[in-house]
């Protein structure tokens, strides 16, 4: 192991999601779906990390971690807790928020959508609701509006493909459809549609405001897919997985191109949609061709022999290199992690897990591909999703009994790697002698 630095334009620091840590909140879709009984442990996500009440200490921490950048959400559940009605408190709230980190010398970039919504907007079909495009617009010049002037950076979606395979064809994520493609497709349309008039809102608002600094993406959860053999139909199969899980994504919303089998959309022109490009990775999955159409002609598995996390998924730090290569190339814009992190309950490979990726991040970065961010997945234990609070992505563990955070020792080797721009030898021999 090697130690590196980064360039000087090379920023760290974490992501969460509103509804993850905020806990409090009894008005959305994940609320209705923890009380339907339906999280693997038991815990709900009105409870979380109570980070709604624990603002000042949570901000206080990732200064503790040297972070420079933080990539957070809104939950707009509390901002428009019925349709067209504005909460004050919870946009003061936000505000608020964002000026301790402002103070903290920490680069807020906001969120708008991570998977969570109001009910009044889950009852109405959410995103496959062709209204749903006046629902985000009317949300996010409310939102620019009031904090336009502190926030340069906005993430418009996360993971559309991610929140559209759970909820409508696995159907273990609400509102709990299974195998329904035409609303996969429908609601890829609209969220595709729906990012490319928020694009264009947020900087036309800024404009207007005077500032010339706006940034507006997508964060992208993008995986590698390969074969498991040279067989036409492995590979066939690698490719569909691709094409539907992302490419469709990537294109109708970086480029507003619409790819088969979407339909076009009247309010999808072609143009560019993209300052930077988010990507979200974690993993791999290897694909044997099967000539059944309802697993795309594959069964996905994990690398033989390969070291995996607590969920399961193969640790792979060569896919984050070859991600961002392969869509650098394409896109031509700066590309920001706004992702990456691991499950590890035992706090025993993160560590490991976040020099490996850095360390192919840096090899990118030599090799000529403009990478200006990393938000390490995540700041703290939180609810993660389905799974609940029992899987641990935080570089601070959370007791969710008494909601005391501790640093965890890859979190002290992640405030060393910020502290100092890049992996120092000193580092590697204190957090990662042994491993
Ligand atoms: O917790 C999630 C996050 O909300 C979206 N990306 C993947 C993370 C880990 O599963």
């Amino acid at each position: 192991m090697q130690p590196f630095k980064f360039p000087e334009n090379f920023r760290l620091g974490t992501a969460t999601a509103a509804l993850q840590i905020e806990g409090g909140d009894r008005n959305n879709n994940w609320y209705r779906w923890s009380e339907l009984g339906k999280i693997q442990d038991g815990s709900h996500s009105v409870v979380a990390c109570d980070h709604w009440e624990r603002v000042e200490e949570d901000i206080a921490l990732m200064k503790q971690l040297n972070c420079q950048v933080y990539r957070m959400g809104l939950e707009w559940s509390r901002i428009e807790p019925q349709q067209g009605v504005y909460d004050k408190d919870a946009l003061a709230h936000y505000r608020r928020e964002i000026e301790l980190l402002l103070e903290a010398d920490i680069q807020p970039l906001v969120t708008l959508h991570h998977f969570s919504h109001p009910l009044w907007m889950e009852d109405a079909g959410a995103w496959t609701n062709p209204e749903v495009l006046n629902w985000f617009e009317n949300f996010t010049r409310v939102v620019v509006e009031e904090l336009g002037d502190l926030v340069a950076e906005w993430t418009t979606i996360n993971e559309p493909n991610v929140y559209l395979t759970m909820g409508y064809i696995l159907g273990t994520w609400p509102p709990g459809v299974e195998n329904d493609k035409p609303a996969y497709f429908k609601g890829a349309s609209h969220m595709i549609a729906g990012h490319i008039n928020a694009y264009k809102l947020i900087h036309r608002m800024r404009q207007k405001m005077g500032f010339q600094d706006t940034k507006v993406g997508v964060a992208n959860h993008l995986r590698i897919f390969d074969p498991k053999d040279n067989g036409p139909l492995s590979r066939f199969s690698s490719w569909l997985h691709g094409h539907l899980f992302q490419e469709v994504f990537l294109e109708g919303m970086s480029l507003g191109r619409i790819r088969f089998p979407l339909k076009k959309h009247p309010s999808i022109k072609p143009g560019k949609y993209l300052d930077f490009l988010g990507v979200n990775y974690y993993s791999r999955d290897i694909i044997k061709g099967k000539l059944n159409p309802n697993t795309l002609f594959g069964e996905l598995s994990v690398k033989e022999g390969a070291a995996v996390n607590d969920l399961g998924w193969e640790i792979y730090p060569e896919g984050i290199y070859r991600i961002c290569e392969k869509y650098y190339r394409r896109y031509q814009v700066p590309i920001y992690i706004t992702e990456n992190g691991t499950c590890d309950s035992a706090d025993a490979f993160r560590a490991k897990y976040t020099y490996d990726h850095l360390a192919e991040l840096h090899r990118a970065i030599e090799a000529g591909i403009d990478i200006q961010r990393y938000y390490h997945w995540t700041l703290m234990d939180n609810f993660e999703w389905v799974e609940g609070v029992s899987a641990r992505f935080g570089l601070i563990a959370v007791d969710f009994e008494t909601q005391e955070r501790t640093i965890r020792r890859s979190g002290l080797f992640f405030a060393d790697i910020c502290r100092n721009g890049g992996v120092k030898a000193a580092a590697i021999k204190t957090y990662l002698s042994g491993e």
